[in-house]
């Protein structure tokens, strides 16, 4: 039953005192761990242990414990919530109490911890049905919990210094709305021909948080990026098919681990390399620039998404444009929406050039897009 293809060391995992006592505390409030007294029957107690999901493919998700890893189903009761309510599947970081059963093949979900931050978007296919006002028929999907830091990737291009402000806009505000910090990464900064071009343009939309340069080619940042990822962390990536996500985790790893691809330049069409959602470990290492070590937390490859609309992120939105967050304070009305309202603090910052007027437009689009979820 254990699954061999990586060797899973469960101390590496971020199994905090947090997680150990939620662990705890739904062990007893569930009652699963308790027998019926009767010492020798076959259906005695459930052995549990806590376990994180370390992979979700298309097969049964992928567990990690200390006694190994394994394949698992939810189990029944959880099944049946699972097909109403898709923010109750099971994502890639998710913190579970584990049984398994003798003379099955399977692992057992017997509960999801409670989700300390996770990444989600609207589900692109699956919608209420009928019944529900059209504004209220969205779906949202977890696509990885239980992450500290997550690395919004952009790729630099040698034909231009600048990235599509709006998608990293928009990643940005799923990134704050996660809970984990956010950090831009510029990749492919061997190809660009003016780096620090390039940051200060991201610059206008980063909203104040960390961007690093980073190049697989020439190790740029790579440092930088492990030292950020230390024992205990969990750490994700976002960012577009063909950016270089699992490129990067193989150079942080020091061995090629996940499968890369070249872009295309004609389409993107035949990207998307990566097929699954995956936690992977950072060995330590000894910082090659300064004293200590770096790495030995997780990191989570995922496939770039295609679709990426807005789910339930107002506070992302808010954390992303903390400028338009700011004047909003001087609206006259508390629920202004700064689109024709009289005496709006953002508008008028607008006219005043303290804010900039595109960047207005997008942040109006992405609410738009939030209302008609
Ligand atoms: N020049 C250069 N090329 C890079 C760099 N990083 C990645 N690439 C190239 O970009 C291409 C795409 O990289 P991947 O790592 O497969 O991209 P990905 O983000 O994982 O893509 P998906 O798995 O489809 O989401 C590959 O051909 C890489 O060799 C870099 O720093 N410099
Ligand atoms: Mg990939
Ligand atoms: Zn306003």
């Amino acid at each position: 039953m254990t699954e061999t293809a990586y060797n899973y060391d469960f101390s590496n995992l971020g199994y905090s005192g947090r997680v150990q006592a939620d662990y705890e505390r739904l062990v007893k409030e569930l009652d699963l761990g308790s027998d019926d007294g009767s010492s020798d029957s076959s259906d005695a107690k459930l052995i549990l242990e806590p376990a994180r999901i370390v992979k979700v493919d298309r097969g049964f998700p992928l567990v990690a414990a200390q006694s190994g890893s394994y394949r698992t189903e939810l189990s029944s009761s959880l099944a049946k919530i699972a097909r109403k309510d898709a923010l109750s599947r099971p994502a890639v970081g998710d913190w579970i109490i584990l049984s398994r059963p003798k003379n099955h093949e399977f692992g057992i979900v017997e509960a999801f911890l409670p989700r300390y931050s996770s990444l989600k978007r609207r589900d692109p296919l699956e919608r209420k049905s009928a019944g529900f006002a059209p504004a209220q028929q969205a779906v949202g999907q977890i696509v990885v919990s239980n992450i500290d830091l997550i690395f919004v990737v952009q790729a630099l291009s040698s034909t231009s210094c600048s990235v599509n402000l709006a998608r990293l806009e928009r990643e940005l505000v799923l990134a704050f709305e996660s809970g984990a910090k956010p950090v831009v990464i510029l990749t492919k900064a061997d190809l660009c021909p003016d780096p620090e071009a390039s940051i200060r343009f991201v610059s206008q939309s980063s909203a104040g948080i960390p961007i690093i340069l980073e190049s697989a080619v020439t190790g740029l940042g790579v440092t930088e990026i492990r030292r950020l990822i230390e024992p205990g962390v969990t750490a994700s990536l976002l960012g577009a098919s063909g950016v270089g996500k699992s490129t990067l985790i193989n150079r942080l790893l020091g061995h090629e681990r996940q499968q890369t691809k070249a872009v295309r330049e004609s389409d993107d069409r035949g990207r998307h390399v990566t097929v699954a959602r995956e936690l992977i470990e950072l060995p330590l290492k000894d910082d090659p620039e300064g004293e200590g070590s770096t790495g030995g937390g997780v990191i989570i490859d995922t496939p770039g998404m295609r679709s990426l609309a807005l789910w339930q992120a107002d506070e992302g939105i808010s954390l992303a444009f903390p400028e338009i967050a700011e004047a909003a304070h001087s609206c006259r009305f508390a629920d202004c929406a700064h689109n024709n309202e009289p005496k709006c603090g953002v508008k008028a910052a607008v006219k005043l050039g303290d804010i900039d007027e595109a960047r207005y437009l997008r942040y109006l689009n992405l609410v738009k897009e939030l209302a008609e979820a």
